[in-house]
């Protein structure tokens, strides 16, 4: 293992550790059951309270910590039936500093742990397809018996993953995908459609139905941000969006300075500008700060963590962002673990129609995926305004 990963996982290590140690993450189901048929984001007020009080009454468990593995498992049988008796999971997110995939980590970590396994935590320097090459490089080293990454590219890393599945290893990826050669299956945190039109939707409204926006995406190469984008484009040419012009599409690299200047950026080239849409909990939680700082009239939405959010939610003048959405993106990290000991144990090979079961979060489904591969589907998006924010601000 070269050292830079092996700083790389200790770093990992001592952030989650921290992380579910401060006891702010706690993790529950995302839609009560494994579903192929989400319900549109426009319904989920009701799912969301629901699933509010089955978040709440979970807890994430305290994190141990050794030199091999980010942490080792407790041993006991846990919330699952899968055979994880000697087996090391791994789970490589886009990158450190970003609080979205240290919760997405923490959620794939518990059950790993709950079930007797033991959890490998990565988040690579930067988001980039070579951070994680040489991870996956080192993972393939170590013979861990999984691997389920968050892609920083969809094609680069087909070579590194095609080896690691060649040594034996059972590759799937969550949150942003790699094509399907390069993986057994997707777990897709909701339907990319389903979230590129609650998205448009929302700046349709916002805008009050026409004028220019601009999109302040994460890097250029995230296979997540650009689907749901290109999901958008498609949808926009639908006749009720025809007011609406795209101006510029920038990308913050889920980086909060870069994120903070792209703001800026497009707050002076475009005095016109109505409404940004950040796809990304970096993003928008740095443009939301530039926006409501400024004393700016141009209003904001798109995917962010109600933590980092909710002092920039409201519907008045005082506010950058009316409303947004998001998933549980621990239950993005505990349905990954539970895949990844599916696959293990030949439950599922990741075919489309194949199911298994996931502790208190149901049974899921596989299903053909809309590039040829398959996914799982983890739920609707949710939204979040003025009226839920505070219940939802202290859970992720
Ligand atoms: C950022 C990351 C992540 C994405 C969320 C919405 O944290 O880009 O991949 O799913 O935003």
């Amino acid at each position: 293992m070269k050292k830079k990963v092996i700083g790389c996982i200790l770093a990992a290590a001592m952030v989650t550790g921290m992380f579910a140690g401060c006891g702010d993450a706690s993790s529950g189901s995302g839609t009560g059951e494994g579903s192929s048929s989400a319900s549109s984001a426009a319904s989920s007020e009701s799912d969301s309270s629901a699933q509010a009080d089955s978040v709440k009454s979970t807890s994430v468990q305290a994190v141990s910590e050794s030199a091999e593995a980010v942490s080792s498992g407790s041993g006991d049988s846990g919330t699952s039936s899968y055979n994880t008796s000697g087996k090391t999971y791994a789970i490589v997110t886009k990158s450190a500093g970003n609080p979205y995939n240290e919760k997405e980590a923490s959620g794939f970590q518990e059950v790993i742990e709950q079930s007797g396994g033991t959890a490998v935590v990565v988040h690579p320097d930067a988001a980039t397809a070579d951070a994680q090459i040489s991870v996956i490089q080192s993972l393939i080293s170590q013979k861990v018996n999984t691997i389920c990454i968050a892609a920083n590219d969809e094609n680069a890393l087909q070579a590194s993953l095609q080896q690691a599945m060649d040594a034996g290893i059972k590759v799937s990826c969550l949150d942003s995908k790699v094509n399907p050669e390069s993986r057994a299956t997707f777990v897709n945190q909701a339907g990319t459609d389903e979230i590129g039109e609650a998205l448009m939707d929302a700046v349709l409204d916002i805008s009050g139905g026409s004028g220019e926006w601009a999109i302040l995406s994460a890097t250029s190469q995230a296979a997540n941000q650009n689907a749901w984008i290109e999901s958008m484009k498609k949808i926009m040419e639908e006749d009720k969006y025809k007011d609406l012009k795209l101006v510029e599409i920038a990308y913050g690299d889920d980086e909060n300075q870069k994120s903070t200047d792209q703001t800026q950026a497009l707050l002076s080239k475009y005095p016109d500008l109505k409404v940004i849409c950040a796809p990304t909990t970096v993003g928008i939680s740095a443009a939301a700060k530039v926006i409501q700082d400024s004393g700016s009239s141009v209003k904001l939405t798109g995917l962010g963590l109600p933590s980092e959010m909710a002092q920039y939610i409201g519907d008045d003048d005082a506010h950058s962002c009316p409303y947004m959405f998001l998933w549980n993106p621990i239950d993005v990290g505990r349905l990954g673990a539970y895949t990844s000991m599916a696959l293990e144990d030949g439950v599922i090979t990741g075919k489309s129609g194949e199911t298994f079961q996931t502790g208190d979060m149901g049974e899921y489904t596989i299903t053909d995926a809309a590039d040829g591969g398959t996914e799982i589907i983890l739920g609707p998006p949710f939204r979040f305004d003025s009226s839920n924010i505070d219940e939802w601000k202290d859970v992720y």
